[in-house]
C-alpha cells in the first residue's frame, strides 16, 4: 500500500509539535544519537569541541533540517510514491564525513525516539511507522547518491 493521506497528516502534525520546542528536542535527538554511537560526536563540526550536547543555533539548524527533510519525504511519498533528493551534494558530504550504513540505523532509532518524546500520549504505531517509512525512503535516496 502507498503512503496514505492519514500518514502524511500524522507526520505533518508531529513535525509542527517538534518545532514548538526545537532547542529541547534537538538536544534530545543528538543525545540519543551519541548514546548509541559515541564515536559519531567527532563527525559533527559543531559537537566535536564541546562537552556533552550543548544547545547551539547550529545544532538546532541541523536537527531541524534533518526532521524537515523527512517530513518533505513523507509529502513526496504521498504525492508521487517516491523520494527524490533535492540536494545532489548530500551524497558526497556524507561520504566525506565517513558516514556508513549502520549510522543510518542509529539516526533512524534516535529520530523515532525523539518523535515519541514529541507526541507523548498521542503516540501510535501508525505515527511511528509513517516517520519510519518516510525516513527509509529518504535514507535510500541519500545512500544511492553516496554509491
Ligand atoms: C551533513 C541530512 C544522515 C552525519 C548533512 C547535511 C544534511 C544532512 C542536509 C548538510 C549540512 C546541513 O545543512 O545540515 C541528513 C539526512 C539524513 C542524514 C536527511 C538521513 C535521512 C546522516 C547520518 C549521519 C550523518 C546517518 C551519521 C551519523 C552528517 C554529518 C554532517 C552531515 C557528520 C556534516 C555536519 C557538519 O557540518 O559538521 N546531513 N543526514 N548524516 N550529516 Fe547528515
Ligand atoms: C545527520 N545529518 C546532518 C545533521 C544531523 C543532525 C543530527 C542528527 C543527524 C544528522
Amino acid at each position: 500500500m502507498g503512503f496514505t493521506e492519514n500518514q502524511e497528516a500524522l507526520v505533518n502534525s508531529s513535525w509542527e509539535s517538534f518545532k514548538q520546542n526545537l532547542p529541547g528536542y534537538s538536544v534530545f535527538f543528538y543525545t540519543t544519537i551519541l548514546e548509541k554511537a559515541p564515536a559519531a560526536k567527532g563527525m559533527f563540526s559543531f559537537l566535536k569541541d564541546s562537552t556533552g550536547v550543548q544547545d547551539s543555533p547550529q545544532l538546532q539548524a541541523h536537527a531541524e533540517k534533518v526532521f524537515g527533510m523527512v517530513r518533505d519525504a513523507a509529502v513526496q511519498l504521498r504525492a508521487t510514491g517516491e523520494v527524490v533528493l533535492g540536494d545532489a551534494t548530500l551524497g558526497s558530504i556524507h561520504i566525506q564525513k565517513g558516514v556508513v550504513d549502520p549510522h543510518f540505523v542509529v539516526v533512524k532509532e534516535a529520530l523515532l525516539k525523539t518523535i515519541k518524546e514529541v507526541v507523548g500520549d498521542k503516540w501510535s504505531e501508525e505515527l511511528s511507522t509513517s516517520w519510519e517509512v518516510a525516513y527509509d525512503g529518504l535514507a535510500s535516496a541519500i545512500k544511492k547518491a553516496m554509491s
